[in-house]
């Protein structure tokens, strides 16, 4: 066994705050695996372990600051022969320099008071490829000294290379995706020098090559190269490069996210939350709810005044997901309209005994229900889904409707089966039974499933229209208000006819307005001479 003492590796000058202390002391380490975070103003870095070994003691805490140089802590390694191999941790682990190298284009093109300089990636403190996730300039973009040219971001360290020369860019080489090496070019500048400076540019050049080749580490050596390491591209958010790069995987932005560890930071577990509040439809950390959308704020309304909390039922807080769910993916279009259904009122109340006799109520809604099978019959494109992939229209070949039917829990809509086949004796009793099944919560699941168009009827409470909201995969919904006795124009004289407003939400992705506009006339003209039903 040995002792090895490892410490911070140049971090291209100047201190950094600690910002987490990745192990404990007891802790088995591997290689590579994070001992600390650390960040500054420009930089958020992982310091791996260059060894092996059991951590015996540790010389920083989070808060402090630390510089090259620093102890972090000590390991006990396996062998000493091992330990001798690794015995310069401090170089080892040094991990992000990315100064860039400068290095003429090739052919190095020089006009009159310009040069122009090929930008290459600096040893960024890795053999292995690292991501390009983004290219910050453009051809002509005009950027200025220690404007950042490129994104780079691994497992480790999240970093932008900074231009070393103020000027015009005017060829990209990198582009998002590469995996950038030591030496890969980036971009080339073209810069501005004194007359008398160009021969000087060309000897920087020159001696840029030799400099890589000697002395790959110490980029603050290269002519006008910014030593500045790991620079993230969300400044003002405290997090490592593991979170940003796993905030990134999700297309997440860190801006979003509340951290909950020391100084604010982002911690992985942070991100892990946010994500599942996105997947349950909350506000994460109560700053944007789902779908990335501005979320309802959490108001505390007792300070207006006396207030009374009562949990929402299953069922309610079932239909609300259900009911968001449909708005959000479906592009909903209402259609509006009045029917006249005076005949249709007339031989209801022609039937009020024979329905009493029968026990049943025969209210307008089979008759709704009815006209609404002979209308997806003969509008096939009302009674079928779109597949969840988009790529088909699933026709049924069957005609079941559900209707919504308001119970003290929530709502319900239970489906009657083959409306089409079914006389308005058969509806009305179907109706009443499945409402009082529903009040009484006593409606099994096959009960609310297999529907393929709904019928929402506020016509016994009021209101003249509204929008109701499609029970998906359904791809319509009719919404019925209250009858209302109206003059209606018959050419020479106004008349009083029974008006029911009428309402048609339809999926825009599966249907159009014409066939909405189709679809619903066809309805209305069953449904103001319902001889038309047995046609
Ligand atoms: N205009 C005027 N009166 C109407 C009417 C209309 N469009 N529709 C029904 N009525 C009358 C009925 O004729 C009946 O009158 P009588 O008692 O004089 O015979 C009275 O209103 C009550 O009808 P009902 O509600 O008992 O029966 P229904 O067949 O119309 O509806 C049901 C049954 C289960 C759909 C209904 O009880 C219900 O729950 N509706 C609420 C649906 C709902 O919540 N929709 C919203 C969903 S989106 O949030």
């Amino acid at each position: 066994m040995a002792k090895e003492t490892v410490k911070i590796p140049d971090l291209g000058g100047g201190s950094v705050d600690v910002i987490e202390v990745c192990v404990a002391v007891g802790d088995v380490v591997a290689k590579e695996d994070s001992l600390v975070v650390l960040e500054s103003d420009k930089a958020s870095m992982e310091i791996p372990s260059p060894m092996a070994g059991k951590v015996l003691s540790i010389s920083l805490k989070e808060g402090g600051t630390v510089e090259a140089g620093d102890v972090i802590l000590e390991l006990e390694v396996e062998t000493k022969a091992e330990a001798k191999e690794e015995a310069t941790p401090a170089a080892s682990a040094a991990p992000e320099k990315t100064a860039p190298v400068a290095e003429p284009a090739q052919p190095a093109k020089q006009e009159k008071g310009s040069a122009r300089e090929m930008i290459k990636v600096p040893d960024v403190g890795s053999s292995d490829g690292i991501d390009v996730i983004e290219v910050c300039v453009a051809v002509g973009d005009v950027i200025s000294e220690g404007d950042s040219l490129v994104v780079l971001e691994s497992d480790k360290a999240s970093m932008e290379v900074p231009s070393p020369f103020s000027g015009k860019i005017t060829k990209i080489v990198m582009k998002v995706g590469d995996s950038a090496k030591l030496g890969a070019e980036i971009a080339e500048i073209e810069r501005e020098v004194a007359a008398a400076d160009v021969s000087e540019a060309k000897a920087v050049v020159a001696e840029a090559p030799a400099k890589e080749a000697a002395q790959p580490a110490p980029v603050s050596a290269a002519p006008a190269a910014k030593p500045e390491p790991t620079v993230t591209s969300h400044a003002d958010v405290y997090a490592g490069p593991a979170v940003r790069k796993l905030a990134r995987e999700f297309g997440l932005e860190l801006e979003q996210m509340v951290g909950t560890g020391p100084k604010a930071r982002i911690l992985k577990e942070d991100v892990q939350q946010f994500v599942k509040d996105l997947a349950k439809g909350k506000g994460a950390g109560a700053t944007i709810g789902g779908a990335g959308l501005p979320s309802i704020p959490d108001v505390d309304f007792s300070q207006f005044g006396e207030i009374d909390i009562q949990a929402r039922t299953k069922l309610h807080k079932l239909t609300a997901a259900n009911m968001h769910r449909s708005w959000m993916n479906l592009p909903h279009v209402t259609q509006f309209d009045e029917v006249d259904i005076g005949e249709l009122e007339d031989f209801r109340s022609g039937l009020k005994r024979e329905a009493e006799q029968r026990g049943v109520k025969l209210t307008p809604l089979p008759f709704l229900l009815k006209a609404a099978a002979v209308a997806l019959r003969e509008h096939p494109k009302f009674n079928a889904s779109l597949s969840a992939d988009g790529e088909n229209m699933v026709y049924k070949k069957y005609i079941h409707i559900g209707i919504a039917v308001d119970t003290p829990a929530g709502l319900m809509v239970p489906v009657i089966r083959d409306v089409d086949k079914k006389s308005l004796w058969e509806l009305a009793a179907e109706t009443a039974e499945l409402a009082k099944k529903a009040k009484e919560r006593k409606l099994k699941p096959a009960d609310m499933q297999g529907g393929c168009f709904t019928i929402s009827s506020l016509g016994s409470i009021g209101g003249t229209g509204f929008t109701p909201i499609i029970n998906a995969p359904e791809v319509a919904i009719m919404g019925v208000s209250k009858l209302a006795i109206k003059p209606v124009w018959n050419g020479s004289e106004f008349e009083p006819r029974k008006m029911l407003p009428v309402s048609l939400s339809y999926d825009h992705r599966a249907l159009n307005g014409v066939d909405a506009g189709q679809f619903f006339t066809f309805m209305g003209e069953l449904l103001a001479d319902i001889r038309r039903l047995l046609l």
